[in-house]
């Protein structure tokens, strides 16, 4: 038989551990095959994530873990890099160095090695080294690392190969690290006093001696009282924690003695120092920011449109053939018609403006901008208790909350993590899209131009940003009283965008998107179908169909049960069909878009198949028949949506980040309440300007 022997035996385990934004990612996914997010910025990775590879018949486990700067974690994400470090079960540590920032890189080198662990070194960002008109003596620094270093350009893949097989030769024959800096000169007074004195210990013997802490050793010090004082100097050498300053001393000298200047630099390394004057500037750098911000949803805005089409169009053309298909079957044909793919097709459009949403952020991210931004908003807001680090959360939060919210790990500080994990989901994630450009492109574009809708678009996102700062002051203040910490953000070099990490980026989110419309949406959509469908009313014959529609919906379980809630919606201006959808959404916010979508279709005539649901929202009307939608009526339910909290990810999320029942019950009621109140604002100004 060919069953591998080796196939039984316990996979090998592999940990990628070093400093933040080393690249220790870029390795793992090259060697895995894996997926995971890169960017260019400090604190991307912020939990234990592994995958097996096999190579001839060795089957081992590769661990990514965050970044840490030192063995001394002070956050939660770099526990877990501790606690991965420490763990007995791991065979090899592999060590990312960052080659162009080789001296700070090695401080925690220096720190692993003191473990005594099996490891080895991948030395990233060799193409920087060269850049920066350097040449690094990789043979020298194995020499000084008494380990073997493989030079690699992570995202080049230049070395992975080398890297590969260096990891399985290392598994099956590991190198050991001892300290590297060596302290065995603390016992040399002492090794030569006992060598005169007739007792031939080595500097080994006697240092293992003194490490076991053997009492029978010490107390032989009593009876030679002359010797103690070198006893006790080399006892406190060996034991004593190295102190940071011997280490940098260390890893300074190893800087000076591997790397030489060779040529100028290229161009490209000074380029950041350039760009950040101007970037990070106190005035320019702000409105650029926002410029920048605008740019991104003018892009989303303007971009999707020619795929939304396509993909609307192909919706279409498959309800009409089902339609036709399921003729004869008249409640099967609504079903697979009205409620699962006009339910998931009016959602599904929306995929491209997703996918624009992420390449955007996912260029912000890979260049280094995205650390820029974090800088100035906290020179802008730490005021109020918005410190830098929870800028970074809180950016990738108008993504999604959820990768968000994980983010706020990285924050060493509890009580403003917990502050900066309840106003995350203010910020507008990429599932609001969906609500925001069927209202922007139904009532504010055709009436008010392409200006104004990229405006609204924007000024959605920049809601829940607003009212974040003002609950954060409260938080801190009332609640949490948290002290405020120094902000400290390396900021990487600019960098042009890496395509692959781009791909990635949409390429995951995508899939959850598409994986929610089959899922939560598709379920909701069925029930909302059928809780409209049924029970069937009585209808007298010779009704017109669009007549009969609409009193079937109200007769059905939808309809009275909409009806029962719309006291409660009506001061905002929203009548039964708007109240049911909200309440819809509450698993996934984008679930609104095709409950609209099944609220203002159902039954009605099959030859307006076609007929986007933009044109249904605009003809729907009051019983008094004026117009149920005006412009004021969609702002009101973009505001509702901008803030309410109608995710149960990311509640579930929360419940398991504070490791509460207290904290998400806190995030979903003062988001509703903010939901609630905003359209109301929204619907009395409408009304103060005689348009409701
Ligand atoms: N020029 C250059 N860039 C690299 C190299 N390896 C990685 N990068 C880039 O460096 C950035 C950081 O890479 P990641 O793999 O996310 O780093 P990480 O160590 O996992 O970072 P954390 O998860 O934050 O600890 C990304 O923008 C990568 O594209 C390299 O060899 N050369
Ligand atoms: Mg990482």
């Amino acid at each position: 038989m060919k069953s591998k022997s080796s196939a039984k035996s316990a996979p090998k385990r592999v940990a990628l551990v070093g400093n933040p934004n080393a690249g220790k990612t870029t390795l793992f996914n090259s060697l895995t095959g894996s997926k995971q997010k890169i960017a260019n910025y400090p604190g991307v990775t912020v939990e234990q994530v592994s995958a097996f590879i096999e190579q001839d018949g060795v089957r081992a486990e590769f661990i990514d873990v965050p970044g840490l700067y030192s063995l001394d974690a002070v956050s939660e994400d770099e526990a877990v890099a501790v606690s991965v470090i420490h763990d007995k079960s791991i065979d090899l540590i592999v060590c990312v160095i960052d080659g162009s920032n080789l001296e700070r890189n090695l401080f925690i080198y220096t720190q692993i090695c003191a473990l005594g662990r099996p490891i080895m070194v991948a030395l990233t960002m060799v193409d920087r080294v060269e850049a920066k008109g350097e040449k690094l003596d990789v043979e020298k620094l194995s020499k000084f690392l008494g380990c073997k270093v493989i030079p690699l350009v992570g995202h080049k893949e230049k070395g992975i190969a080398a890297l590969r097989t260096a990891i399985f030769a290392e598994l099956a024959n590991p190198t050991i690290s001892g300290p590297v800096i060596d302290r065995t000169e603390a016992i040399l007074p002492l090794k030569d006093r006992l060598n005169r004195m007739g007792f031939d210990l080595s500097v080994e013997e006697l240092k293992a001696k003194i490490q076991e802490g053997e009492p029978a050793f010490e107390h032989y010090f009593d009876q030679f009282p002359e010797l103690r004082p070198d006893f006790l100097l080399a006892k406190e050498g060996l034991e004593r924690h190295l102190d940071p300053s011997a280490r940098y001393h260390w890893t300074s000298k190893v800087q000076k003695e591997v790397i030489s200047q060779i040529k100028k630099p290229r161009r490209a390394v000074t380029v950041t120092d350039k760009l950040d004057l101007i970037l990070t500037h106190r005035v320019f750098g702000l409105g650029i920011f926002v410029l920048v911000m605008y740019l991104v949803f003018l892009c989303i805005y303007t971009f999707s449109k020619p795929a939304m089409d396509l993909i609307q169009n192909g919706f279409n053309s498959l309800g009409g053939v089902l339609g036709n298909l399921l003729q004869g079957a008249p409640v099967l044909r609504s079903l697979v018609v009205d409620g699962i793919v006009g339910g998931i097709g009016s959602v599904l459009v929306f995929l491209p403006q997703i996918l624009v949403l992420f390449f955007c952020i996912a260029l912000l991210e890979g260049t280094g901008y995205l650390a820029r931004a974090a800088f100035l908003m906290d020179r802008l807001l730490g005021w109020c208790g918005l410190n830098g680090r929870a800028f970074i959360p809180l950016l990738s939060s108008f993504a999604c909350a959820i990768p968000g919210i994980m983010a706020a790990r990285v924050m060493p500080d509890q009580k403003s993590r917990l502050a900066t994990i309840l106003v995350a989901p203010l910020m507008s994630c990429s599932a609001r899209l969906p609500v925001y450009m069927l209202l922007i492109g139904a009532f504010i574009e055709p009436q008010f131009g392409p200006f104004w809708a990229g405006f609204t678009l924007f000024a959605m996102h920049f809601l829940g940003f607003g009212l974040a700062i003002p609950v954060v002051f409260f938080i801190n203040k009332k609640i949490l009283k948290g002290k405020r910490l120094p902000f400290l953000l390396e900021l990487p070099p600019y960098q042009l965008p890496k395509w692959k990490d781009i791909f990635i980026a949409m390429f995951t989110r995508g899939k959850v998107f598409v994986t929610t419309a089959g899922t939560t949406i598709l379920v909701m959509s069925v029930i909302i179908w059928a809780a409209g469908y049924f029970p069937r009313y009585n209808i007298p014959a010779g009704t017109p169909p669009e007549v009969a529609a609409e009193i079937q919906l109200e007769h059905s379980v939808l309809g009275t049960f909409g009806k029962g809630i719309e006291p409660v919606f009506r001061p905002l201006g929203f009548d039964w069909r708007i109240s049911t959808a909200i309440l819809s959404a509450f698993p996934a916010r984008e679930t609104v878009v095709p409950s609209l979508g099944i609220l203002f279709s159902l039954g009605k005539d099959d030859k307006k198949l076609d007929e986007k649901l933009s044109k249904k929202l605009i003809d729907a009307k009051w019983p008094d028949n004026k117009p149920l939608f005006t412009p004021w009526t969609a702002v009101g339910l973009m505001v509702f949506f901008a803030l309410c909290a109608q995710c149960f990810s990311t509640l579930a999320t929360v419940r398991r980040e504070t490791n509460s029942r207290k904290w998400p019950w806190v995030m979903f009621i003062y988001m509703t309440v903010f939901a609630y109140v905003g359209a109301l604002i929204v619907h009395l100004i409408a009304m103060l300007f005689g348009a409701s």
